[in-house]
């Protein structure tokens, strides 16, 4: 391996590296196989199924429902009453499919590249489900916020989107902002909300210069943590399941498990510290 890391079969290009640079993220289309993204799938609903087992307590912010479990942070639904899950985090430990995928050379290589570091560890990690016609959007928003405060160098905290389902407009594809990763931190929204300082205000980037990841199943966007990014809901009778890993340089904590769960095809066991 070379000692920026950038090394593999799955590397990122000099032109990936150039994009993450000046546009914030790069796309690599259908990079999963039909068959394992099955597995990906079924693992995801069974994860699902057995979320609300793990006991917990309930609570509100903002009219919208959250579950802190033993396990897992759940967010359910944006409507009344709603007991649909919308969000899993963290995941990789719920199920040893999961898990593998953390350390997939295709998920890594790239990352390594990005963070010019020969190994690296996972900060965090989202299911994001998108039912049909129930899926709710996320408003604009930079990820990097909502990390500052458990995180001293939250630049380096990448991100690997991977679409479970095909996804395009009407299902509510994910949708980044080019080039909005280059001035760091951008302001919130002043709406007297709870959550409002963490969504980005529009003023202050360019909504035009929007990407939409209209993209087939088992594709990839990596993106900056910076990058203000969002989705509109789901209209479609047909899901748009992702999942999102952000990982960071090796021998760091992750940020929702006191742990450190280094990743890569040589580090397949989580490491307790
Ligand atoms: O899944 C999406 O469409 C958006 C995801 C997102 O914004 C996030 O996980 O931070």
């Amino acid at each position: 391996m070379s000692a920026g890391g950038n090394s593999g079969r799955f590397a990122a290009t000099p032109d990936e590296l150039r994009r993450y640079g000046e546009d914030g993220f790069f796309v690599r289309s259908a990079v999963f196989a039909p068959a394992e993204l099955e597995v990906l799938r079924q693992a995801v609903e069974k994860v699902v199924a057995e979320a609300g087992e793990h006991g917990g307590k309930t609570y509100e912010i903002d009219g919208n429902r959250y579950r802190d479990t033993e396990a897992a942070t759940l967010q359910y639904e944006h409507h009344a009453g709603a007991e649909m899950i919308r969000v899993i985090e963290p995941f990789h430990h719920l199920h040893p499919d999961l898990d593998r995928l953390v350390d997939d050379p295709r998920m890594t290589e790239a990352i390594c590249g990005i963070l010019s570091c020969p190994a690296v560890a996972l900060w965090t990690e989202k299911i994001n489900c998108k039912r049909p016609f129930e899926g709710s959007g996320f408003r604009w928003h930079q990820d990097s916020p909502y990390w500052s405060h458990a995180c001293s160098d939250v630049e380096r905290l990448p991100n690997v989107m991977l679409t479970l389902d095909d996804a395009d407009e009407e299902n509510g594809c994910f949708r980044v902002i080019r080039g909005s990763h280059r001035n760091g931190f951008l302001p919130g929204l002043d709406d007297e909300s709870q959550l409002g300082p963490l969504f980005t205000d529009p003023k202050h980037f360019d909504e035009t210069a929007e990407y939409k990841a209209i993209l087939p199943a088992g594709s990839q966007v990596f993106f900056s943590p910076h990058s203000v990014h969002g989705s509109q809901p789901n209209r479609s009778d047909r899901p748009r399941r992702a999942l999102v890993l952000t990982y960071q340089p090796a021998g760091r904590r992750m940020f929702k498990i006191d742990a450190t769960r280094n990743a890569g095809p040589e580090q397949r066991s989580s490491e307790i510290a």
